[in-house]
């Protein structure tokens, strides 16, 4: 079966996906859509992502693309089953879609480029000022993950006992927007060990931005 995966190397979502690719060992041709250049605004590639953002997915057999990352990540999970990435008992899973969306659908979509660039451009606010916005943010879904992972005993080496979840994923993207954003990870044990033990796991650490086509190399800044 053949996958394209529409992503960028820095963006966050598409890390999620570029994960849960790995993790159920399927192959895929990743194109890359630069955010940066505003390539995401394209026509054709609206065509693919109507809301002109990474990720996107194109599968043989599957009419339409997929887009938004929870969304392929469910998608994933259902034709792929092994590894799951979901408990089965309805309050695991629903335990572990909150951790999820405290990143995904609260944290992160306050330090999108949309988001930077309106900051920037429309509302003036100078960099000093952008940067706190994301940084606290960032931070602030992150010590709520802290918090819900010291106040269930549900939390063990990953964010749901030894079980790989969709949580985790979107925590690995989090903390990689910590980095991205300056932001010290003081106060946050449990979830700077969690995600320690997934950086040793191959398709975490694999995926990681620097490691993308069009990273920049270590000598350049971004
Ligand atoms: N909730 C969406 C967020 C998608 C998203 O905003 N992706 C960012 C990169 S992490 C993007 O492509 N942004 C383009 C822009 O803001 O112009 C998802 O999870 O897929």
């Amino acid at each position: 079966m053949s996958i394209k995966f529409y992503g960028f190397w820095r963006s966050l979502a598409a890390y999620r996906v570029r994960v849960a690719l790995k993790l159920k060992g399927l192959d895929y041709e990743e194109i890359p859509v630069n955010l940066l250049a505003g390539d995401q605004h394209d026509p054709a590639y609206l065509k693919i992502n109507p809301q002109g953002a990474v990720p996107a997915l194109i599968l043989e057999g599957v009419a339409q693309p997929l887009f938004q990352s929870m969304a392929i990540l469910d998608y994933l999970d259902h034709a792929h089953p092994n590894p799951s990435l979901m408990p089965t008992q309805p309050a695991d899973r629903a335990r572990v879609l909150a951790l999820a969306h405290l990143c995904a659908s609260d944290g992160h979509p306050l330090v999108v480029p949309r988001v930077r660039n309106y900051l920037q451009n429309t509302l003036k606010l100078d960099e000093a000022a952008r940067n706190q916005w994301l940084q606290h943010w960032t931070l602030q879904a992150l010590q709520s993950f802290e918090r819900a992972l010291t106040q269930d005993p549900r939390a063990g080496r990953y964010s749901h006992g030894d079980q790989i979840t969709v949580a985790d994923l979107c925590l690995a993207s989090q903390v990689i927007g910590a980095g991205f954003f300056g932001c010290e990870l003081v106060d946050l044990p449990r979830v700077t060990a969690i995600h320690q033990a997934l950086m040793e796991h191959p398709a975490f650490s694999e995926s990681m931005p620097s490691r993308q086509v069009g990273a920049p190399t270590p000598t350049t800044t971004h």
